[in-house]
């Protein structure tokens, strides 16, 4: 096992007899590549999961059982189907529905597989090799249809082969200034995308490349696109919004120029010639350096409506990064605010957008940080289809080497009601257009697999692309369920091995934020830029408007003050129950605490936060409603920093944990798959220490406050940070002497 294959290996279930009368003929109606793809699934799936070598027929005939595949309008045209298959009545569809029915017919048995569209029947094909896959009891008629029309991943790669923000590898889309001769790991990746229905893909970073938009280039992004293609998966470009000047040659990008009007109306039927399904533009503007509209006293209206014009007429779209914000915020100027950003750049156009053009908004207000609110601007964009951008790439949660399970986060957002007019508005419902009554939406996750054979370098970061798909499809699945099936699949059926792993991921989320930044915190990795590592000063200032405002000294305290009465305002950005919660002390929960509050060190926390406990627990995540108890009484006796410190030891106590719940599998997996999470995990423990450790000295120092348990300043038996195992990491000198252990 390499891990190449992901959660699609197919691995027998236990119990083939439960499966005994799947039939081993495929009826292929239709001749859409989306079929032919959803074919040769089911021919590789049952061959690998029930043996015997399954075939796929054009039409039925006599006396076969067989698995049918096609559109209602397929099935209403084939005379075979009619002749010999009565009793299925082909239903009604929204076009990448799928419907799978279990049909007796006399003595026959068929299974058949009605797609809204081709690409329907591709996601009910996998849907039932799913279900076999994680050995679930089938069930005889079911009808899915997808919660939003926004199913899409980002991924942040380089036209050079580096992926900004990647941890596995190289880009497998290019190297060398060029689209890669040998597409096979995109072909595989799409399938592995469309198994859990993603239906769009942006190839290139948000910084995009200037030569992104030239002809030769183009060219070579619709062999990409070729690849995507039969697996319905269409292909989107992130461009510079320069690139008239740049690459057209014109004196000016300004987007309301006619010459820039002209030119990208050229451009884009360029790529519609090449590329006759891409998907659209992704935008980042006026963002960390990007160029944009600002440059000519323009706003985001301007740019974005530009672009989806021309995109219009072919069915594109524009996705239009809500990531506007200025990087060079004052520090000093206690008014100040990142967070605020979104709501301030983007609320004043809000339904003055063509139809074509989503905003994508990262799901907080700042930056994919291990917990943050839901961004404002989710509830304030009334008339615009909005896309929640998520990263399942782990930039701030451990890249990778560590095992953090996200899931559990994104549920934890779309359960969060924003009270959008006193009305429930839970924000699953608004990103999918149900509260506001828009016809697109969804989700983008920034994905950023490589070259590296599985994908995402640790086995078990492949649960958070699968999860995102399927919250994506639908988002009121658990992050428990989702969970369950990619252990299944990728693991095993059997209970010694899928519980232990559930319970590790399930964990995992919770010890991270709380050996890292709990309360609210975040942002305290690394200044050298990596996001890696501890960098606990960051919680002073580090000069791109992430800032906790540590106050050092008994009389001083921790936090970022955002209320409307005394601090940013950023809270009176929230539909007016919600802001309620989180203006007073009363009712802000403990997670969320420090964004929203500056209080003393010694402050008494309300007790909410399931952290709040000095025994580390390896069982069970928090739930999604932990956070929301709205009782005012005061349960807790603990401080601010007393709880910094214990969270500390707790989440390193459970990321030691980890180890021996993987080491209870060991007998019952296979070695290499084995080996690389257990080395894993080993790195994971011992870094969890170096956090721990880094974060409670700086804040012992900083508070002034000592350790009432007296762990806090002692590092006995710690291994240190450059002595740890691992590839790929070179040494460097660390001047805060806290993060550093030895200096490095
Ligand atoms: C930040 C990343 C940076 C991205 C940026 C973005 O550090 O690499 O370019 O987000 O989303 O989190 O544009």
């Amino acid at each position: 096992e390499t891990g190449a294959q992901a959660w699609l290996r197919y691995a027998p279930p236990p119990d083939p007899p439960r499966y005994r009368d799947m039939p081993h003929e495929i009826v292929r109606l239709g001749h859409a590549p989306e079929e032919q793809a959803a074919a040769e699934e089911l021919e590789t799936g049952l061959g690998r999961m029930i043996a015997g070598a399954p075939e796929t027929l054009p039409a039925f005939h006599r006396d076969i059982d067989a698995i049918v595949l096609g559109t209602a309008d397929e099935m209403r045209r084939s005379e075979s189907m009619q002749r010999h298959l009565h009793g299925y009545q082909p239903v009604p569809l929204a076009p990448d529905a799928f419907r799978i029915t279990h049909v007796r017919n006399r003595a026959r048995q068929c299974w058949v597989i009605q797609g809204g569209s081709p690409r329907g029947v591709l996601y009910g094909a996998f849907r039932l090799l799913q279900w076999i896959a994680q050995d679930r009891q089938l069930p005889t008629d079911t009808t899915e249809t997808p919660a939003s029309t926004i199913r899409w991943v980002d991924e942040w790669d380089n036209l050079d082969g580096s992926v900004e923000r990647g941890y596995a590898g190289p880009s497998i889309f290019f190297d060398h200034g060029h689209v890669r001769g040998d597409l096979s790991r995109v072909h595989d990746y799409a399938r592995m995308l469309a198994s859990v229905g993603i239906n769009g893909i942006t190839v290139n970073n948000v910084n995009s490349d200037l030569r992104t938009l030239q002809p030769e280039m183009l060219e070579e992004f619709a062999r990409i696109a070729d690849s995507l293609r039969p697996y319905g998966i269409r292909m989107a470009l992130s461009v510079d919004l320069s690139s008239p000047q740049v690459v057209g040659g014109l004196p000016t990008f300004d987007p309301v120029d006619p010459r820039v009007i002209a030119w990208w109306q050229a451009k884009v039927d360029e790529i519609y010639k090449l590329i006759p399904d891409f998907a659209g533009f992704t935008v980042k503007a006026d963002s960390e350096g990007r160029p944009g509209p600002h440059q000519y006293g323009r706003s985001p209206l301007d740019a974005a409506n530009a672009l989806a014009k021309p995109l219009q007429a072919h069915g594109g779209v524009v996705l239009y990064r809500g990531f506007v914000y200025n990087n060079h915020l004052d520090f000093h100027d206690l008014k100040a605010d990142r967070a605020r950003a979104g709501y301030d750049n983007f609320r004043a156009y809000d339904g003055k957008f063509l139809p074509n053009v989503i905003i994508q908004v990262k799901h907080g207000p700042i930056d994919f940080q291990v917990r943050e609110p839901v961004s404002p601007l989710i509830a304030t964009l009334r008339h615009t289809p909005q896309a929640m951008e998520v990263q399942i790439t782990q930039e701030y949660l451990g890249q990778q080497r560590h095992m953090v399970y996200i899931a559990p986060m994104w549920s934890w957002v779309l359960d969060t009601d924003m009270r959008v007019d006193n009305q429930p508005s839970p924000v699953r419902d608004i990103i999918t257009g149900k509260t506001f009554y828009q016809a697109q939406g969804g989700m983008v996750g920034v994905a950023n697999v490589g070259m590296e054979t599985n994908w995402l370098h640790h086995p078990m970061a492949l649960a958070n692309l699968y999860s995102f798909g399927r919250l994506a499809w639908n988002p009121t699945l658990t992050p428990e369920s989702t969970l369950d099936e990619w252990t299944r699949m990728t693991w095993s059926n059997d209970g010694r091995v899928y519980e232990p792993i559930e319970q590790m991921n399930l964990a995992s989320w919770h010890a991270y934020e709380q050996y890292t930044g709990p309360l609210g915190l975040g942002t305290l990795t690394d200044i050298l830029g990596t996001h890696f590592g501890p960098g606990p000063e960051s919680a002073d200032g580090n000069g791109w408007g992430q800032w906790i405002r540590a106050v050092p000294g008994p009389h001083g305290g921790i936090g970022m003050d955002r209320t409307v009465a005394t601090g940013t305002g950023y809270i009176g950005q929230y539909p007016p129950e919600l802001a309620a919660k989180y203006e007073s002390l009363k009712t802000c929960p403990d997670d969320l605490l420090l964004f929203m509050h500056h209080v003393p060190w010694t402050y008494k926390l309300r007790g909410d936060d399931p952290g709040d406990k000095t025994t580390p627990s390896a069982k069970g995540a928090p739930t999604a409603n932990d956070a929301d108890d709205e009782s005012e009484a005061k349960t807790s006796t603990k401080t601010v920093i007393q709880h910094i410190y214990d969270a500390h030891y707790a989440g390193a106590a459970t990321a030691a944990a980890f180890v021996d719940q993987w080491e209870s599998v060991k007998s019952l997996i296979d070695e290499p798959r084995y080996n690389e999470v257990h080395a894993l995990l080993v790195f994971q423990a011992r870094h969890a220490e170096i956090w721990r450790d880094a974060i409670n000295d700086w804040f012992a120092r900083e508070s002034g406050v000592p350790d009432a348990l007296g762990f806090v300043g002692h590092h006995t038996g710690r291994e240190e940070a450059e002595s740890l195992p691992g590839t790929g990491f070179h040494t460097v000198d660390v001047s805060s002497w806290e993060t550093a252990s030895g200096g490095k």
